[in-house]
């Protein structure tokens, strides 16, 4: 049969992806740099389905056409591309926890271009991966690879895609997730970034400060200097937020508890505990330390502030597998 299975692991940004210059292609503003983990994954298997039908199975349920909609919008995409007339079976399984409000779509996406390339045995290397993935999701195109990796934000679908600066095995990085508490539905990435981008005054800033985070962070990752990673990768969290503080209408993923680990975070630190936190496009909080002190960090945050539902430790993870 014609069918394969990929493993593509979530990452975190260092580096935010925040805005876009091509909202079809997914092409970003601007470059940016993650980590990816190794606790959240998602397996995907694509079956090449003789029915002509295309059918989207998420964690053993049969999706309705309408929460299909973004998976078969990206077949259509794939099949164009690569002129394939194929429809597909996709089953897919999310190892991101429940409520954790931790990105899946980097995950998700990554896999299934792996899995969909290898059903219809495309001649695709990871960096033609990593440009097919970034269209079903931008940070898609990191998850492809494992460590440290740089997504160029290129100017067309070619330039446009993601690279592998280190496996990140030499360092000494773990990250640290704190789930908290959150009924409120945030408002998307993929909105926020456009009303962002269309209305902040400070948005004209930002690839200049991508610019020189970016130029920082390599340095600070070629020479494994994990407080200066930290360091700046808080920064540059603390300015993408900023970006959507001042968009008009204002609007935060923060959250009330969001800012007492922020606080508590910084506590820490002033005790000599070496930890930054970094935020995405929700209110969780992820901490960036060393791997000796993640258990000690969790200790403490599980015990110390009553918002937090799960707190898990995560380190470096890989590439993309297939089965
Ligand atoms: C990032 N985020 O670099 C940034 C920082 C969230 C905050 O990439 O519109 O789901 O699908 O390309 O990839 C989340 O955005 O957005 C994200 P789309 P995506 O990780």
């Amino acid at each position: 049969m014609n069918q394969a299975t990929a493993i593509a692991h979530t990452n975190i940004a260092l580096i935010k992806y925040w805005g876009k210059a091509n909202e079809e292609l997914r092409l970003p503003y601007t470059d940016s740099l993650s980590l990816t983990l190794d606790e959240f994954f998602t397996q995907t298997t694509a079956i090449v389905n003789s029915e002509k039908e295309d059918i989207f199975i998420l964690d053993n349920q049969l999706q309705t056409p309408e929460k299909s909609q973004r998976v078969f919008k990206f077949l259509d995409y794939f099949r164009k591309q690569y002129g394939i007339n194929e429809h597909f079976k996709i089953e897919s399984q999310n190892h991101v926890p429940n409520s954790a409000g931790l990105a899946s779509s980097a995950s998700a996406f990554a896999a299934l271009s792996g899995a969909l390339s290898k059903a219809v045995k495309l001649d695709t290397d990871l960096t033609e991966l990593s440009r097919l993935a970034r269209v079903g999701s931008g940070s898609a195109s990191r998850s492809i690879f494992g460590g440290f990796v740089q997504w160029h934000a290129g100017t067309d679908n070619q330039s446009s895609y993601s690279e592998q600066l280190s496996t990140a095995s030499e360092s000494d990085i773990s990250v640290v997730s704190v789930i908290i508490n959150s009924d409120k539905k945030s408002i998307s990435s993929t909105s926020g970034m456009i009303l962002t981008k269309q209305t902040s005054p400070f948005y004209k800033l930002w690839p200049d400060i991508v610019k020189q985070d970016l130029t920082d962070i390599k340095q600070a990752i070629a020479v494994n200097d994990l407080s200066k990673i930290g360091e700046i990768a808080e920064h540059n969290a603390m300015e993408m937020h900023a970006l959507t503080l001042s968009a008009n209408p204002p609007f935060t993923y923060f959250e009330p508890a969001t800012i007492k680990i922020i606080n508590y975070v910084q506590e820490l630190r002033k005790k000599g505990i070496l930890a930054y936190y970094t935020i995405d496009a929700g209110p969780n909080v992820k901490i960036i330390c060393s791997k000796k002190d993640a258990p000690l960090i969790k200790q403490k945050i599980s015990d110390n502030l009553d918002e937090v539902i799960k707190v898990i430790i995560t380190q470096p993870g890989p590439s993309i597998t297939f089965k």
